[in-house]
């Protein structure tokens, strides 16, 4: 039972791909052959995360966790204007992608563990985006793009990470899915989310984003209970009307401690193990402030250890580690560092990815393909009109014979309240909708029977059509039903073949 598959032909990603190579062997010019090229390679490769929000809101920062090595450097350092690709490769190595479609190998050093490139004689101006490759085992299953962020709405980085991120039918995009770093009461965060994410049902939607309450740990001055402040913040966010339409689910993280965690070093531990000899009161004093921790009679440590800590652990991350040194249950390396990975939240950021991009994420980069190949085609279309019709024709069939898209379409639709229906329909739609395995859209276990597949395809597509039928529905809403009737009946389909 277990292998029908809905789309017989491979899925809707092979399906693309077979039009993308179709069109690097017939492209009329090298530069079309190598625009067709970057599309199959795309789609041969991992899914592509951007990571977008504002300046200062954590966003290298937390690139650096989840590849679990200080990469991306995390001060506005010259690289961290420039949107950068960080993905799995054989060898360590950084190539600049330049505006004039040229490529040049760069030369890099790593000074305190992140990333310094040399841009050369390259000016930053010239250089559209820069693809770093890093043999490590996390970047296995996601590329990561570290965008410059957001300033303002009319700043020159943002405008380029805007330029970066947004796509509709129009214009491609380079990501595939976003996560939207904002900070606790920057509610202007909410206005930035929308401006670049309002846009249609193919741009950036509850499909393919989800946002993370940043810096987690500063909120309430770096209190050990901050971690727990900021669970219950994130909640009111992901119910948030103005965020739900936008993005999954919101989750805290305190990226600089999942940083730190997967990079502690000895020596940082032994400098924390004599900051936790410090008298109760006098610690108490000196984690007030920065200023206060870093006032020379303090401690006996030197004033640039203390910083050093501060900068790898913030306030809140000193607490915990002299707390949990104290308390006896982590005084080396070894044993602190997954302490403060499991404070962080990295953890549940980690599974929101697993759970919600991981699923669809060949059809979100079927999708993004799909765009590519349609700006392709317009372009052919002046020089060598057959091969533009041709690609249209072979883009047209692949878009009508799936019921791929119209299921990411689905469930942007339910995701972002924009169709509401019961708590168990909600239940029913968003297995349809997430899932291109029948047993999986159907919520039945793995040894289900083809008859009871059948049935459970049957009673739903009669039930789905009644209420698309529906005369007072409105029409996202009979979109949404006629979906969900369509994936039981592709379902059905597959168990008769
Ligand atoms: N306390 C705290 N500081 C953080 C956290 N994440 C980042 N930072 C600090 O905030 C500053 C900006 O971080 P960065 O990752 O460069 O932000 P970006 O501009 O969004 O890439 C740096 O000094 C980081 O050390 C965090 O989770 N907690
Ligand atoms: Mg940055």
């Amino acid at each position: 039972m277990s292998n029908i598959n809905v789309n017989t032909a491979g899925g809707v990603a092979e399906q693309v791909l077979a039009a993308a190579r179709h069109l690097v062997a017939n492209a009329p010019n090298p530069q079309l052959r190598e625009q067709a090229q970057a599309v199959v390679d795309r789609l041969s490769g991992p899914l592509r995360v951007a990571i977008a929000g504002r300046v200062k809101a954590g966003k290298s920062t937390l690139l650096n966790a989840l590849v679990g090595e200080r990469l991306a450097p995390t001060d506005a350092g010259e690289c961290t204007k420039i949107i950068s690709r960080y993905s799995r490769g054989a060898s360590y190595e950084v190539v600049a992608r330049l505006r004039d479609g040229r490529s040049e190998p760069l030369a890099f050093n790593r000074t305190g563990g992140s990333l310094d490139v040399k841009l050369g004689g390259l000016r930053e101006a010239d250089i559209a985006t820069l693809d770093v490759s890093w043999p490590t085992s996390t970047l296995e299953t996601i590329t990561l793009i570290d965008t410059p962020g957001l300033a303002s709405l009319n700043d020159e980085n943002s405008r380029r990470t805007r330029e970066f991120l947004e796509f509709d039918e129009g214009k491609p995009s380079d990501a595939d899915a976003v996560i939207y770093l904002m900070r606790h009461a920057h509610r202007s965060d909410v206005a930035f989310l929308d401006a670049f994410m309002d846009r249609s049902v193919t741009a950036a939607s509850p499909v393919n984003a989800v946002a993370v309450l940043s810096r987690a740990d500063e909120i309430g001055a770096g209190r050990l209970d901050a971690m727990e402040s900021a669970s219950r913040i994130a909640q009111r966010y992901s119910v948030d009307p103005s965020l739900t339409g936008l993005c999954a689910a919101v989750v805290p993280l305190a990226g600089l401690l999942a940083e730190t965690g997967l990079t502690l070093r000895e020596d940082e531990v032994a400098a924390l193990r004599l900051l936790a000899a410090t008298p109760d009161d006098v610690l108490d004093r000196m984690l007030l402030s920065v200023d206060q921790f870093c006032a020379t009679s303090a401690s006996e440590l030197t004033v640039e250890l203390r910083r050093g800590l501060l900068d790898r652990l913030g306030v809140f991350g000193v607490r915990l580690a002299v707390r949990e040194i104290r308390s006896g249950r982590a005084t080396t390396a070894a044993a602190l560092g997954p302490i403060l990975v499991e404070q962080s939240g990295l953890n549940g950021l980690r599974q929101l990815i697993t759970r919600h991009f991981m699923p669809r994420a060949r059809i979100l980069q079927a999708r993004s393909a799909l765009v590519s190949l349609r700006s392709l085609s317009r372009q052919l279309a002046a020089s060598v009109p057959q091969v533009a019709a041709d690609l249209d024709r072979q883009l047209e069939q692949i878009e009508a014979s799936t019921v791929q898209f119209a299921q990411v379409r689905g469930a942007h639709l339910v995701g972002s309240g924009a169709v509401t229906v019961s708590a168990a329909d909600r239940a029913e739609l968003d297995r349809l909708f997430a899932h291109t395995e029948p047993l999986a859209a159907l919520g039945l276990s793995g040894g289900a029977s083809t008859e009871q597949v059948q049935q459970a395809a049957l009673a739903g597509i009669g039930r789905w059509r009644t209420m698309a039928g529906d005369p007072l529905a409105d029409p996202s809403s009979i979109e949404v039903y006629d979906t969900a009737a369509r994936v039981l009946e592709s379902i059905y389909g597959a168990t008769l073949r």
